[in-house]
């Protein structure tokens, strides 16, 4: 990064950090790091589904194209991650999770969902946080087809929890009645991941 860079990147964190929009022990970030555990999938779309199971009345399963016809909105977000970067205004195109919520009956006791990536991986979080209307199913970020590295074909956003409960290649979700640790929070990391809280480990 230039000087020039630099001291422009200062100004606008300081800004952000005035406006109330940076949360505690973040800094701001222009470009956009790609973390993730494991190797980018190759996704073949014809073979792809997305189901939603546990604790519903009636599973579901959907297509590629399917999914792709459900209705489409844009939500416009911050995201935070616990390496404590923050970046800002991101525009992210696909399907709200309370969209997905209609297709299916959740029964009375779920209050939990564990979201499942492709290899295994998953995130659990209160299904209150999903059913937040800012909380999407995104396929495109900023007008572009998401990159591989940023969770291509689908990718779950959750804008205002930390970003590793925002699963890359989603492949769906299970409901349940009791919380139960994915896997970074096997690994450590918080239940929820509140960045206002600094809710970043287990100790927190
Ligand atoms: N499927 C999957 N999703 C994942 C992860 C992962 O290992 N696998 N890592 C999470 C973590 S720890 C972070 S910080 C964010 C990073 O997203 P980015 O690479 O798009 O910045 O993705 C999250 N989503
Ligand atoms: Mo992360």
């Amino acid at each position: 990064m230039t000087k020039e860079e630099t001291s422009e990147r200062k100004k606008l964190e300081q800004q952000r950090r005035s406006e109330g929009r940076l949360p505690p022990g973040q800094s701001l970030t222009v470009k956009w790091p790609v973390l993730h555990n494991g190797e980018v999938p190759c996704t073949d779309l014809p073979n792809w589904d997305f189901r939603v199971d546990g604790l519903v009345e009636n599973p579901a399963r959907l297509t590629w194209d399917e999914f792709n016809r459900l209705p489409q909105t844009e939500v416009q977000c911050d995201m935070h991650c616990v390496t404590q970067w923050s970046r800002f205004d991101n525009r992210f195109q696909g399907v709200l999770f309370t969209e997905v919520m209609k297709l299916v009956t959740p029964k009375p006791e779920a209050r939990f969902a564990i979201v499942r990536g492709e290899h295994d991986f998953t995130a659990n979080l209160p299904l209150d946080d999903l059913m937040r209307p800012t909380t999407i199913f995104a396929f495109r970020h900023d007008g572009e087809t998401l990159s591989p590295e940023h969770g291509y074909p689908l990718r779950l956003i959750v804008p205002h929890l930390y970003l590793w409960k925002s699963v890359k290649w989603v492949r769906g979700f299970d409901l349940a009645a009791a919380d139960a640790p994915g896997y970074w929070e096997e690994h450590g990391y918080h239940m929820r991941g509140d960045p206002w809280k600094e809710q970043r480990f287990d100790t927190d």
